[in-house]
């Protein structure tokens, strides 16, 4: 049965449960703890912790309606045969991708920072996406797996609002998915930025998709 969540901005949004999953956006150590890849950038990691309740609920509503939940890390081979020179060396960060920092080496798979973090482990059940950009769909199976289970709508939580989840927002859009992002369960290092790409990913009839709160999609999914 269809979900008609009345209060999506920038008007209604309906998606069929049995069609959607939750794609939880780079949860992980490295982007939300000190001593990270957000931090080694020049980040106040903190800001983006005030999410995790939210994300946490917005998880567990979507396991008790059976729905698909996918979790993304941006993480790279320990070889770093991935990652591009023009990532590696873009900026002055303290440390750089695959640099040994306090949590292993920075965004490195299989290193404790490129962990997903405690509070949102994924079941064993639960799909996890490697990604080396940032977009989830660039270099990754997730096209191959959402199809694979006619998933036609994603809701979608995590961080950064304007980097990774605007990226995955709008490969989704342009490979034909109905995408609604929860606007308290993702957060920006820059607030500015957060406010401008919720707005621009609605503006112009949602141009890239939808966005509500938790609170709404919960009161509408009965
Ligand atoms: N730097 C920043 O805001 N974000 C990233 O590098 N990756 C993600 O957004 N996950």
């Amino acid at each position: 049965m269809m979900v008609d969540l009345e209060t999506a901005l920038p008007y209604p949004f309906a998606f069929d449960p049995a069609k959607t999953a939750l794609v939880v956006i780079d949860m992980q150590r490295d982007f939300i703890e000190a001593g990270g890849f957000g931090e080694t950038l020049g980040n106040n990691v903190s800001r983006l912790q005030v999410i995790v309740p939210t994300v946490a609920d917005l998880i567990a509503l979507c396991r008790t309606k059976g729905i698909d939940v996918i979790h993304t890390r941006e993480c790279h081979l320990p070889d770093l045969s991935d990652l591009p020179a023009a990532k590696r060396d873009r900026g002055v960060p303290s440390l750089r991708i695959g640099d040994a920092g306090p949590m292993g080496r920075v965004l490195v798979a299989g290193e404790e920072g490129a962990n997903i973090i405690p509070q949102l482990a994924p079941t064993a059940q639960e799909r996890v996406i490697d990604k080396p950009g940032k977009g989830a769909f660039y270099a990754t199976r997730l096209g191959d797996h959402l199809a694979g289970k006619g998933i036609t709508s994603l809701i979608i939580a995590g961080v950064t609002t304007e980097v990774c989840v605007q990226t995955t927002m709008r490969e989704a859009n342009d490979r034909g998915f109905e995408c609604l992002l929860i606007e308290d369960a993702t957060e920006s290092y820059f607030p500015a930025f957060k406010a401008a790409t919720l707005e621009m990913i609605r503006a112009q009839g949602a141009i890239v998709g939808w966005t509500a709160l938790f609170s709404q999609l919960k009161d509408a999914w009965h």
